[in-house]
């Protein structure tokens, strides 16, 4: 009966197979189970009972046009009936969506019947990309990736074109992927039902790290990772980072820390590289510089605006530069010993973490990166629930965050974190209220002039590219009269990164702001400048913000 379900379900059930077979109920059976493969269709429902109990319950399902589902339709048209009509071409083993099959759904949807593969050619798999494998032979023409990479993210990296005289979707003049416009957001392989677009594994390295009995294991979580997380699995805002924190450390990680905490570092010095922009007349607009799928989009297609870039390194990669280089002192590790790991709500900070400017003599700052889908399957396989888990505190210090290191991860967050030092700086006196409302908000353009002291400090905070391409040619045109602009590649920010589970709907990603922002107003401390352990990393090692030894270790550069 369960061998039946197998060929049933797909992989889900030759997961549910696997976990049998661990437990010593069933054999191996003689044939190898895939998924798609069998007449599934005409199986009883009872077939598939047993499959139900282990996962259908308690997976939620976030379909793939779920994370497009929000965005408007433009000029791409999605035309699944033909896409399924393709499909015969490859089912057998594209499937990646562990718990529920979408291309099984659609197959239900739209009445496909399968036959029996014959051989065909070989479609060439790209593995070039840093984080993507675009193995086109899995290509069932569906359009989703062109779609969410034209619409979402405003790229168009994608086409259709033939190649061995078959259609298929990739990179238009033959390229590979990595070669292209490709900004490395991941939001393609979130869509593709077949896995034609999947993200490299991560998971594996991280499992061998924290079994290795000479590393120091260490992990950091960034602003927005919070948010869904909280959604996922339904426990309190307040309770999420010591959950997740005691989650991890079930799973083996020696020390969690908040990348909160490197964003208010950033703040320190990219504050400070604003204000000293402004006095003596440097490269205005500043840009923010944090978000790596930007910064790609830049360096590929508007590197004429590179001079505008904060020279910042992200709070990502300044907390790899912290914990290499000082952390690992004060461990008494040698730093390729310190294995550092980030948890992110995105897949383009796997990109980023694998730049060659982040690495000193071969070692990398962070070592691999997770996405908050990562973890989650991570929490899963080892069965941790984290209803059940006793909440731990973060590790000390670098265990103090501010509130305006949590709005990081909103669309808008950075501009305020940094108004909220530069407000400070400019006036000298203590601010009373924290919130600036103008650049709060979805909106994937929100302008707004703060008034400090005597002088104005002008903002755009801009999120998804096609907005950022828009401000480009502005500032191009020199229709941009803004002092300091925010760009996030994903609409609405951090929060929508394709390494968080889908929002299911639009409420779904105001909730995650407003628990950010709620965050926010219950922190203990509110400014960057205020935080204890960033002034301590001063006090002992860094001097000043936008110090020598801050430039050498916190800063970098762009290729052109
Ligand atoms: Fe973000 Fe970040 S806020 S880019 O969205 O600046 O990924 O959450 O971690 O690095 O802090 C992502 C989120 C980060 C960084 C921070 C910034
Ligand atoms: Fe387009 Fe992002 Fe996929 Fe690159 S990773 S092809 S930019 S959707």
């Amino acid at each position: 009966d369960i061998a039946i379900a197998a060929i049933g379900a797909g992989r889900r059930a030759a997961e549910a197979i696997d976990q049998y077979l661990l437990k010593g109920m069933v054999e191996q059976p003689e044939e190898p189970y895939t998924c798609m493969k069998g007449e599934w269709q005409s199986l009883p429902a009872e077939a598939f009972a047993d499959v139900a109990l282990l996962d259908r319950q308690e997976i939620p399902v976030h379909p793939p046009e779920a994370r497009i589902r929000n965005f408007d339709e433009t000029t791409t048209t999605w035309n699944p009936e033909k896409a399924m009509a393709e499909a015969s071409r490859c089912l057998s083993c594209g499937c990646t969506e562990r718990y529920e099959c979408t291309l099984r759904n659609y197959a239900t949807q739209y009445g496909v019947t399968f036959e029996a593969l014959e051989k065909t050619t070989p479609l060439p798999i790209d593995a070039n990309h840093p984080i993507i494998t675009r193995d086109t032979g899995k290509c069932i023409l569906c359009g989703l990736c062109l779609k969410v990479c034209r619409e979402m993210e405003g790229v168009s990296a994608l086409s259709f074109y033939e190649t061995n005289n078959v259609l298929t979707i990739g990179p238009n003049d033959h390229r590979p992927l990595d070669l292209t416009t490709c900004v490395a957001c991941g939001h393609c392989t979130t869509v593709c039902p077949t896995g034609a677009l999947t993200l490299k594994p991560t998971l594996p390295h991280v499992y061998r790290a924290i079994h290795d009995p000479e590393l120091t294991v260490v992990a950091q979580i960034a602003p927005a990772v919070r948010a869904a997380f909280r959604e996922y699995y339904a426990i309190d805002a307040a309770d999420v980072m010591p959950v997740l924190s005691a989650g991890l450390k079930q799973l083996g990680f020696d020390y969690v820390f908040d990348t909160c905490w490197a964003a208010d570092l950033t703040i320190m010095e990219e504050g400070t590289e604003f204000l000293s922009r402004l006095a003596e007349g440097g490269v205005l607009p500043q840009i923010t510089s944090c978000c790596p799928a930007w910064v790609n989009y830049c360096e590929k297609m508007a590197p004429d605006i590179l001079p505008h870039l904060s020279s910042c390194k992200s709070p990502q990669q300044m907390f790899g530069a912290v914990m290499k280089q000082y952390f690992a002192k004060q461990l008494n590790v040698r730093p390729e010993l310190l294995y550092f790991v980030s948890i992110m709500p995105c897949n383009a900070k796997k990109y980023e973490a694998k730049r060659p400017e982040f690495q000193t003599d071969g070692i990398p700052d962070v070592d691999m990166v997770l996405t908050t889908n990562d973890v989650i399957a991570m929490f899963r396989e080892r069965h941790i629930d984290p209803h059940v888990l006793s909440p731990v505190p973060l590790d000390d210090l670098f265990g103090k965050v501010s509130g305006a290191g949590i709005i990081f991860g909103a669309s808008g967050g950075v501009a305020e974190a940094a108004l909220r030092l530069a407000a400070e700086r400019v006036t000298g006196r203590r601010m009373e209220g924290f919130a600036y409302e103008g650049v709060r908000g979805l909106q994937g353009v929100k302008e707004t002039t703060v008034v400090l002291g005597d002088s104005q400090v002008r903002l755009a905070v801009v999120s998804g590219l096609q907005n950022a391409q828009n401000l480009i040619d502005r500032i191009r045109s020199g229709d941009a009269p803004y002092d300091l602009i925010e760009v996030m590649a994903c609409p609405g920010g951090c929060i929508n990164g394709s390494g968080n589970p889908a929002p299911l709907l639009t409420s779904d990603t105001e909730q995650r702001l407003d628990v950010l922002y709620r965050l926010d107003e219950d922190a203990a401390i509110r400014t960057s400048q205020d935080n204890p352990s960033v002034q301590d990393i001063y006090a002992n090692w860094l001097g000043q913000p936008y110090s020598e030894i801050s430039h050498h270790a916190l800063h970098t550069t762009y290729r052109r």
